[in-house]
């Protein structure tokens, strides 16, 4: 029994074998970083990879996404049940035109495990969806997501009209945002309050904001 197996399973788009896998690693006590990274996500890369080159497509990336999200539901309740206290409410989703959520769910599930109170929206969402919930929930902190280049300017749009509900509209959130397309300069010029390279590092950067006042 080992990683290499899991990956295998999720090139093999094989969402049994990869729950089944996932679980023999987490009751064997392998570290859960070591079965996502190994195991989940690098095996998304290689067929990101591939469908790139054209040698394998949408459908494909679809059942090993499946796959891997058959993989995070036996980690989860690992990764939120800490037992830590709340210390923030964030909200959290993918932006307007872009479907993906495997990375969003990893984040929101290290938020919740960081003992953040967390409103996932989803993917496709508008901005004014994101506004809605962040007032209605009194949050603190709204996490954008988005995989694809054109997610870029929705970022940009959604970050804009946060910062306007924030000036007009009674509201008192930062922004956070990630995603492979988005880099530390993208944030800054779009004036989002973060970027975090991936879900571990969300959580210390939420952590931080917070710290710095609100
Ligand atoms: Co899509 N897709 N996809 N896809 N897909 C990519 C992103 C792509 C890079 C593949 C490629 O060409 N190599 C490419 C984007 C190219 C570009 O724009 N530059 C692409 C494309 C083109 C498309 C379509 C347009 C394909 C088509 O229809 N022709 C289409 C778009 C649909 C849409 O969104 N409107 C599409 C569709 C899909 C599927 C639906 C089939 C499926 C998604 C299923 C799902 O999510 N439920 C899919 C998949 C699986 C991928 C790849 C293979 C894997 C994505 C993934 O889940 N990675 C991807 C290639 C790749 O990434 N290697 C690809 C694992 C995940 C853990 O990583 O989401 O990056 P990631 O999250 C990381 C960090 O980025 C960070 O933390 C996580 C790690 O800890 N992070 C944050 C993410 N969000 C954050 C938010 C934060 C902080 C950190 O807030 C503070």
């Amino acid at each position: 029994m080992s990683i290499q197996e899991i990956y295998d399973a999720v090139m093999a788009y094989e969402e049994e074998d990869v729950a089944e896998l996932v679980q023999a690693q987490v009751d064997a006590g392998t570290d859960i970083e070591k079965i996502l990274n190994e195991g989940l996500i690098s095996a998304l890369d290689v067929i990101g990879e591939k469908f790139s080159a054209g040698t394998l497509f949408v459908p494909e990336m679809l059942m090993a996404a499946e796959a891997v999200q058959a993989g995070l539901e036996i980690v989860r309740p690992l990764l939120i049940d800490t037992g830590a206290k709340p210390v923030g409410t964030v909200i959290l989703g993918t932006v307007k035109g872009d479907l993906h959520d495997i990375g969003k769910n990893l984040v929101g599930m290290m938020f919740e495990g960081a003992g953040f109170k967390l409103i996932d929206l989803g993917t496709d969402v508008d901005p004014e969806e994101f506004i809605s919930a962040a007032q209605e929930n009194d949050a603190d902190i709204i996490a954008l997501s988005g995989l694809l280049t054109t997610s870029m300017p929705e970022m940009e749009k959604t970050v804009e009209a946060i910062r306007d509900a924030n000036k007009n509209r009674n509201l008192n959130v930062k922004t956070m945002v990630g995603g492979p397309p988005i880099n530390e300069e993208f944030a800054t010029r779009i004036g989002a309050d973060g970027y975090s390279v991936d879900a571990p590092t969300a959580v210390d950067d939420a952590r931080a904001l917070m710290a710095a006042g609100i």
